[in-house]
């Protein structure tokens, strides 16, 4: 089965956790954008769900399907977002970020109750860090902040590779202004201290390392559909 299927498949078993009545967030990257679609028929026939999209892509996207949207200022606390992932380990940990987009994703899935995670089968594994971590960095200072998180991979005995998010020959922006460095520093054995060690960075706005927030993950593989719970 295509990958795409295995997106759509693991899309479809997410609509069945969402209520007609509800305000959601609706992540970013191309298994979202499956549910997007099908949340869209949904919508169409007769669902009542309002939308908090994760990234400006997404909002235009919802809005072309005619999807009902809102904000996190009007509707600050959230039923359920369901969003894509880069990886994901067996403790439901995530690295997200892939899609440019993990600032407003992971400030949705705070304000959820519940975050589920919809993915084809590549994206378990068993320990996080093969996918190079995308942190949000603020643009001033940025040799600085690499310097910084260089430092604390290797006090973490972790690999030190930084690259700077290109889009073409500029340097990627995200929705907020900022940049990613995607960083590689293998194989990631204690993600919550390296998540510590980079909040201490003053110039690291979030990185893609999600903890505690996933609590359901939909896994769609060639043998069917797996659910994980935390
Ligand atoms: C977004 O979707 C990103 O945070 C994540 O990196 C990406 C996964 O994309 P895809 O579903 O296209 O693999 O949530």
């Amino acid at each position: 089965m295509d990958a795409r299927l295995l997106k759509i498949e693991a899309a479809r078993a997410a609509l069945s956790h969402v209520e007609s009545g509800t305000v959601i967030g609706i992540g970013t990257g191309s298994t979202a954008e499956e549910f997007v679609r099908l949340l869209a028929a949904a919508v169409a026939d007769g669902m009542a769900i309002t939308g908090v999209p994760t990234s400006e892509r997404t909002a235009t996207l919802c809005r072309e399907l005619g999807i009902p949207l809102t904000t996190l200022d009007e509707s600050p606390h959230l039923a359920v977002t369901i969003d894509g992932a880069d990886e994901v380990d067996p403790d439901l940990a995530l690295i997200k970020g892939g899609g440019g987009a993990l600032l407003r994703e992971k400030i949705v899935a705070s304000a959820s109750d519940r975050m589920i995670v919809i993915a084809d089968e590549t994206k378990l594994v068993g320990s996080l860090g093969r996918f190079p971590l995308p942190i949000e960095v603020n643009r001033f200072g940025l040799a600085a902040t690499q310097r910084a998180i260089a430092a604390a991979a290797r006090g973490l005995g972790l690999e030190d590779r930084l690259v700077l998010r290109k889009a073409g020959e500029e340097p990627f922006l995200t929705d907020g202004s900022h940049y990613i460095i995607d960083a590689s520093f293998g194989l990631i054995p204690d993600p919550r201290a390296l998540s510590n060690a980079l909040h201490a960075i003053p110039g690291v706005v979030e990185h893609g390392l999600f903890l505690d927030l996933a609590s359901i993950a939909i896994i769609a593989g060639k043998t069917g559909i797996k659910t994980l719970a935390v």
